[in-house]
């Protein structure tokens, strides 16, 4: 009798399913259920992978991400999905408080990290000459808004590091700088009441992600509490930097998302000048000092890179992931580069089986599957790789992509993995992964 031959199915079907399922008449959620609406960095990782196979599908990604822009350029975090199962969500931010908010459609009113010049200009390369031009000078306004935005809103000391809001804002979600930072300023006196009467289990309730994840792989009930009234407050404020910064001290000059503008300062360049259009003068001088900028984060004695508070300037010395972001920034020395490699392949620090954690190994914070604080994520991988590639570390960073793509073919496209051992974690068939391993495997 002849054997029935079964198809193979190759990781890249397997990614390419998971977006097909995920995608939304004219995006991609990050999962379905427990994300469902639209991300700002997620989509731009999302069209990162799309663009290998799909330009088009990319680029109406992106093009329905500007949707959401707001009239004085932020791009937001979030555009909900409008139906009225979503209503809730649509409540708890109230965008519309503020007159810059898009009039048809409800945003969150804080920003994630600028991956979008990125995501631009790797479509960018998918296109001929001319198309390339053309799409460039779609995208020219928004990103220059944008980035204006960023600086004039985010850097009022004109340091040329802009500052967070909300931790959200960081992607990093609770990664220890922010949990350090948050415990030491937004701990309203009910909380402490709730956590003392044990009420915080009841919290759960209203929790979203415990419902699809095990509470054990996310943020406790306490902080997750607390993210929670930091929104409240930023929203009484209507989402206003000014009355915002009036009054908060909880911001952070954030390592990650300012090595992401760095690098997505250096793509609008190359676009601007591709198109021969100038970037606005004051832009420019804020771009030259970010680079500079990143030495305010680089601890000579620990030889690491931190986040920094905005109020007191001080670097908060949690280490996590974010310190290997300057190979990503690209603006760094070689002997600089050099020094967080060998954090890199330290295996007190991030040489885990499957790296690279979100936290070191050696640090007090890290759990195996504790969300940002130990697993490895696939985006943070790429961006590393990325960067070690730049610097001329191609076989550190095909080690990492390796390993990123053994754990997917292993487990499929998980939302993250334990560092050590690759058990995957987190929301199943979860875009962002997809995406990028599709394009890890045809950069590795
Ligand atoms: C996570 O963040 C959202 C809030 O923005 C959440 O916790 O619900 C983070 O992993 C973030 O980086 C990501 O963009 C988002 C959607 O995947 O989920």
């Amino acid at each position: 009798m002849d054997e029935i031959e079964t198809p193979v199915v190759s990781v890249e079907d397997v990614c390419r399913d998971v977006l097909e399922k995920n995608w939304r008449d004219g995006f991609t959620v990050p999962a379905d259920g427990l994300y469902p609406h639209q991300w700002l960095w997620d989509s731009c990782f999302i069209a990162i992978g799309l663009a290998k196979y799909d330009v088009q599908r990319a680029q109406t990604e992106i093009r329905s991400l500007l949707r959401g822009q707001w009239s004085n350029g932020m791009l937001p975090h979030m555009i909900f999905d409008d139906s009225d199962a979503h209503k809730r969500d649509r409540n708890i931010w109230q965008s519309w408080r503020n007159p810059h908010a898009p009039d048809r459609l409800s945003t969150s009113g804080m920003t994630q990290p600028p991956m979008l010049a990125e995501a631009v200009v790797r479509i960018g390369e998918k296109l001929d000459k001319v198309e390339r031009r053309g799409w460039y000078q779609d995208m020219f306004p928004a990103l220059v808004q944008y980035h204006s935005w960023l600086y004039r809103e985010r850097d009022p000391h004109d340091e040329g590091l802009a500052l967070l809001i909300h931790p959200w804002e960081s992607g990093l979600d609770n990664s220890p700088p922010w949990i350090d930072q948050l415990h030491m300023h937004s701990r309203p006196l009910w909380v402490t009441i709730v956590e003392k009467l044990r009420l915080d289990k009841v919290f759960l309730l209203f929790r979203r992600d415990t419902k699809h994840v095990p509470p054990g792989q996310r943020l406790s009930a306490i902080d997750s509490l607390l993210y929670f009234t930091v929104l409240q407050r930023l929203k009484r404020k209507d989402w206003d930097i000014e009355k915002i910064l009036s009054r908060s001290h909880f911001t952070l000059q954030d390592l990650t998302f300012n090595c992401v503008l760095i690098r997505a300062n250096s793509h609008l360049k190359d676009i601007a000048k591709f198109i021969g259009r100038e970037l606005p003068e004051d832009l420019q001088t804020s771009m030259e000092k970010a680079e500079e900028a990143l030495e305010l984060c680089w601890d000579g004695f620990y030889k690491q890179y931190y986040s920094r508070t905005f109020i007191t300037r001080k670097l908060v010395k949690e280490p996590s992931i974010a310190t290997l972001m300057p190979l990503y920034a690209g603006c760094i020395t070689k002997e600089r580069a050099e020094e967080l490699v060998k954090l890199l392949s330290s295996a007190q620090q991030f040489a885990g089986k499957y790296p690279v954690p979100s936290v070191p190994f050696s640090s007090e914070w890290y759990k195996e599957l504790g969300y940002w604080q130990g697993p490895t994520w696939i985006n943070t991988n790429w961006l590393i790789a990325d960067g070690l590639d730049r610097y001329g570390y191609e076989k550190e960073a095909e080690h990492i992509r390796a390993q990123s793509i053994k754990a997917v073919e292993e487990h499929g496209p998980y939302e993250y993995f334990s560092a050590q051992t690759g058990q995957p974690a987190g929301a199943k068939n979860f875009s962002w992964t997809a995406a990028l391993i599709i394009a890890m495997k045809q950069e590795n």
